[in-house]
C-alpha cells in the first residue's frame, strides 16, 4: 500500500546553507526543477514554453500577430519553422527555479529529446487532441517508460478541439502502459471548450484569452459529468492506494490532502500519467500545469535514486545533456548537476571549468555557482561529451546510465567543393557530432566516399545547413554508392608471360595460374603448387600481390570476391626476373583469364528488422516485397505491446529512402535497424543498369 509514505510536498531538499558572503545566488528560489517538454512535431511545445514563461513573468504579452518571440533562433530552425534542437529556458515560480527544456518534435531529431531526458525530473508530453496522431507518441512514451521518467500529458490546442474528451482518454490509454488520470473535465459552450473543472481541487475555471482563468461556478447541467469524472479520477488513484479504495467503497469523501498526496506519489512512481487540457496559444491551462508540476514533480534526490546513484560518494556529480558550440563562449557542456556545487576554476573530470552559466534561450548568463539540482553550462570541458557523467576531480570511473544512440537509417555522401577544405570539414564534423551524437561520419572504404549518417533526410539537411551556417563550409552531396562486388561462375587455367627487353636489365615473369570460383562468403584464397623451383620462392609473394591488385577491380569494374587462385607453374630468368616482373605477370594472367570465367555481379543484401505498430504490419510486408525483399518472418516486438517486428532480407540498393516510406506509412512511428548479411547475384535488367552506370562513371 502506498498510502502513508512520505508526503511528496514536504519531500524537498533544503536550501543550501553555506553561501559565500557577497556572491549572488544563481536563483531566487530554493528548489531546482528541470522539466522537458516533449511530443510530436508541431504539437505546441515551444508555444507552451512561451506560455509558461509568460505565466511566470519571464516573457511579456503575446504580440498581436501571435508570432514566436522565444526559442528556435538558429538559422536552421527559422528556415523550417520547426524546432531543430532544444530550447532551454529558466524561470522562477513561487520561489522555486524551473529550467524547461523544449525538445524538437520531429521524429528524426528524437536523440535530442533522449539526451535531454537524461537530466530531467519529469516530462510534459504535449499532444494535440487528434486521436489519429497518437500513434506518433509511441516512441517517446516508450522511451519515458524505459527510463522511468515521471510524466504528464498536456492536451494542447483545445481551442480548436471538437471530439469527446472520454474518447480522447480511451484512445490515449491504448498508447500508454500506465493508468491515465484525467485531471480536467472540459466545459463547453456551443461546441467550444470555454473552461474546465479541476477534478482534484473541484474548482471550476473559465478560460480568459491571454490571461489567468477565472474561478466560476459549475453549470448545473454539468453536475453529473463532474461527479462521474471525479469518481473516475479517484478510482484510478485508488488502484494504488487501498485506503482510498476503502473510502470509495464505503462512500466516504476522501480528504483533499489525501487526493493530492496520492497524485504526487503515483506520478513520482510512474504509476499514473495525469492528463491536463489547455491551449498554449491562449495561455489556458498553463497556470494549473505549473501548480501540478510544483506539487508533484519529484526532487533531484528522486532523480538520483531513479538513476541508481544514491550511494555515490563524489562531492560533485552531474550529467551532460547537451554539448553546445557557442560562437562567443566556445564549448559549453549543459549539465544537470545532481550533487554538490561547481564554480569557475573548479576541476571537473580532470579539467578546469572556465565559466559557469545559466542558459535562457540564446543567452548565456555567467553565474557564481551552479548548485545541486540546477541546469548549468560549464565552459571548456574539452574531453566531455553529451551523456557523460561529470564528477569533481579526475573523472568518473562509474558512469551514470546514458541514452543509447539510435543506429543510423539514412546516409548521404559529402564532399567539399574545394579540396583544401577537407581538414576544415573534418574539424567541423567533429564539433557537429559532439553536439548531436545521432550524426555519424564514416569513410566507406569500398566506395571511397565520406558518408554522413543520421536519422533521416531532414536530420541530415539540418546538419548540412549547420555546416554552412556555422562553419562556412560549402558542401556538395551525392547519393551513397552501393558497394557492388563481382565473382566468377567457372574456373580456368591460364599461362601469361611478361617479358620486356629495353636496354640494360630486361623484365621477365612467367606464370601459370588456376582460377576457381569459391563458395559464397569465402573471400579470396591464394595457393601455390610450384615444384622443382620453376619459380624461385622469393617471387611467389609478388605473384600473389599482382593477383590481389587485379582483384580490386574485376572485368565488370568491381572488387572480385569468392575466388581461389593457385599458382601452378611458371619460369624465370636468372638476370631479368624481379619482384616487379612477377607482380606484373600475376596481374596480367588475371586480367587475361578472368573475362573467360563467366563473371557475375553481386549486390549486398542487408538483414533488416522493421519495427511498426501492428496495424501497419501488412503494409510493411507489401513494401518489403515491392523492394525485392524476402520476408523471413515477423513477431511481436519485445516490450512494445501492439507492435510487430518484421525480419527480412533486403538489397542495400533498395534501402536508401526506405525510412521515409516506413515513416509515411506509420505516422512517423515505425523504424528499422539493419546490418550487412550477404552478397547475392544480380542479373538481368537491374544488373545491366548497374553495369551501364558503372561504365558511364569511368
Ligand atoms: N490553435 C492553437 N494553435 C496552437 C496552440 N499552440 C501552438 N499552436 C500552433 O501550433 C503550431 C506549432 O507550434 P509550436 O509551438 O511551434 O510546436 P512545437 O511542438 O514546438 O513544434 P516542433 O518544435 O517543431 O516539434 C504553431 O503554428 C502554433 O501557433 C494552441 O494552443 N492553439
Ligand atoms: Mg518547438
Amino acid at each position: 500500500m502506498l498510502c502513508g509514505a512520505a508526503l511528496a510536498y514536504v519531500d524537498r531538499p533544503r536550501r543550501a546553507k553555506s553561501r559565500k558572503k557577497g556572491v549572488a545566488m544563481p536563483n531566487a528560489g530554493n528548489f531546482h526543477r528541470v522539466i522537458a517538454l516533449v511530443g510530436p512535431q508541431s504539437s505546441g511545445k515551444t508555444a507552451l514554453l512561451e506560455a509558461l514563461l509568460r505565466q511566470t513573468g519571464k516573457l511579456g504579452a503575446r504580440p498581436q500577430n501571435g508570432g514566436r518571440v522565444f526559442g528556435d533562433t538558429s538559422a536552421e530552425a527559422k528556415a523550417r519553422e520547426m524546432g531543430t534542437e532544444i530550447n532551454v529556458a529558466r524561470t522562477t515560480f513561487m520561489g522555486d527555479t524551473y529550467s524547461f527544456i523544449d525538445c524538437p518534435g520531429a521524429i528524426e531529431l528524437m536523440q535530442e529529446s533522449k539526451n535531454a531526458l537524461a537530466g530531467v525530473d519529469a516530462a510534459v508530453i504535449v499532444t494535440e487532441s487528434d486521436t489519429d496522431k497518437f500513434v506518433s507518441l509511441s516512441p517517446i512514451l516508450h522511451y519515458l517508460d524505459e527510463i522511468k521518467c515521471p510524466r504528464y500529458i498536456f492536451v494542447n490546442k483545445v481551442d480548436k478541439a471538437s471530439g469527446s474528451v472520454q474518447k480522447l482518454v480511451t484512445d490515449l490509454s491504448l498508447a500508454v502502459k500506465q493508468k491515465l488520470a484525467l485531471r480536467h473535465l472540459p466545459l463547453r459552450q456551443d461546441d467550444q471548450i470555454t473552461g474546465y473543472a479541476d477534478l482534484a481541487s473541484e474548482r471550476v475555471y473559465t478560460y480568459q484569452d491571454d490571461g489567468p482563468s477565472t474561478v466560476t461556478d459549475l453549470p448545473q447541467e454539468d453536475d453529473d459529468r463532474m461527479s462521474q469524472a471525479r469518481y473516475g479520477l479517484l478510482e484510478t488513484l485508488a488502484d494504488f492506494d487501498d485506503h482510498l479504495m476503502e473510502e470509495l467503497l464505503e462512500d466516504v469523501t476522501p480528504p483533499k490532502d489525501e487526493v493530492y498526496r496520492d497524485l504526487a506519489m503515483e506520478v513520482q512512481e510512474g504509476l499514473i500519467i495525469p492528463v491536463m487540457l489547455g491551449s498554449a496559444l491562449h495561455q489556458n491551462g498553463v497556470h494549473r500545469l505549473l501548480k501540478a508540476l510544483r506539487h508533484e514533480v519529484p526532487s533531484v534526490e528522486k532523480h538520483i535514486a531513479r538513476l541508481g546513484a544514491t550511494d555515490r560518494t563524489e562531492p560533485v556529480l552531474g550529467q551532460v545533456i547537451k554539448t553546445i558550440q557557442t560562437s562567443h563562449a566556445g564549448k559549453l557542456s549543459l549539465v544537470r548537476l545532481l550533487k554538490g556545487s561547481v564554480k569557475d576554476g573548479d576541476t571537473i573530470n580532470g579539467e578546469r571549468v572556465s565559466g559557469v552559466f545559466h542558459l535562457h534561450g540564446d543567452k548565456y548568463e555567467k553565474c557564481a555557482l551552479g548548485e545541486a539540482g540546477d541546469l548549468v553550462g560549464l565552459g571548456h570541458l574539452d574531453s566531455v561529451v553529451t551523456g557523460d557523467t561529470i564528477v569533481s576531480g579526475k573523472g568518473a570511473s562509474d558512469p551514470l546510465p546514458k541514452p543509447d544512440i539510435a543506429p543510423p537509417v539514412f546516409n548521404v555522401a559529402v564532399n567539399v567543393a574545394d579540396r583544401s577544405d577537407e581538414v576544415k570539414l573534418s574539424q567541423a564534423l567533429r564539433k557537429i557530432v559532439d553536439e548531436d551524437p545521432a550524426i555519424a561520419v564514416v569513410h566507406a572504404q569500398d566506395t571511397n566516399q565520406t558518408l554522413l549518417q543520421g536519422q533521416g533526410e531532414i536530420h541530415l539537411q539540418i546538419t548540412l545547413d549547420r555546416l554552412t551556417n556555422r562553419y562556412g563550409m560549402h558542401i556538395t552531396t551525392e547519393a551513397p554508392m552501393i558497394p557492388y562486388k563481382e565473382t566468377i561462375r567457372k574456373g580456368t587455367s591460364h599461362h601469361s608471360r611478361y617479358k620486356k627487353q629495353s636496354g640494360g636489365h630486361g623484365q621477365f615473369g612467367d606464370v601459370v595460374v588456376k582460377i576457381a570460383p569459391l563458395p559464397l562468403g569465402s573471400g579470396f584464397n591464394f595457393e601455390q603448387t610450384i615444384t622443382g623451383g620453376a619459380i624461385p620462392k622469393q617471387y611467389i609473394p609478388s605473384v600473389e600481390a599482382g593477383v590481389r591488385e587485379y582483384l580490386n577491380r574485376g572485368p565488370l569494374g568491381f572488387q572480385v570476391v569468392d575466388v581461389g587462385v593457385t599458382l601452378t607453374d611458371g619460369s624465370f630468368h636468372a638476370v631479368d626476373s624481379s619482384d616487379m616482373a612477377f607482380k606484373t605477370a600475376g596481374r596480367l594472367a588475371m586480367s587475361e583469364a578472368m573475362p573467360e570465367c563467366h563473371p557475375v555481379l553481386l549486390e549486398p543484401v542487408m538483414k533488416v528488422s522493421v519495427m511498426v505498430p501492428s496495424e501497419h504490419t501488412a503494409k510493411i510486408n507489401g513494401l518489403i516485397s515491392s523492394r525485392r525483399g524476402q520476408i523471413l518472418g515477423f513477431d511481436a516486438r519485445q516490450g512494445w505491446p501492439g507492435w510487430d517486428e518484421v525480419q527480412a532480407f533486403l538489397p542495400q540498393s533498395e534501402m536508401q529512402d526506405m525510412i521515409i516510406e516506413i515513416r509515411s506509412m506509420t505516422a512517423g512511428a515505425g523504424t528499422y535497424i539493419n546490418e550487412f548479411d550477404h552478397l547475392s547475384e544480380l542479373s538481368g535488367r537491374l544488373a545491366d543498369q548497374v553495369l551501364t552506370s558503372q561504365q558511364a562513371a569511368e
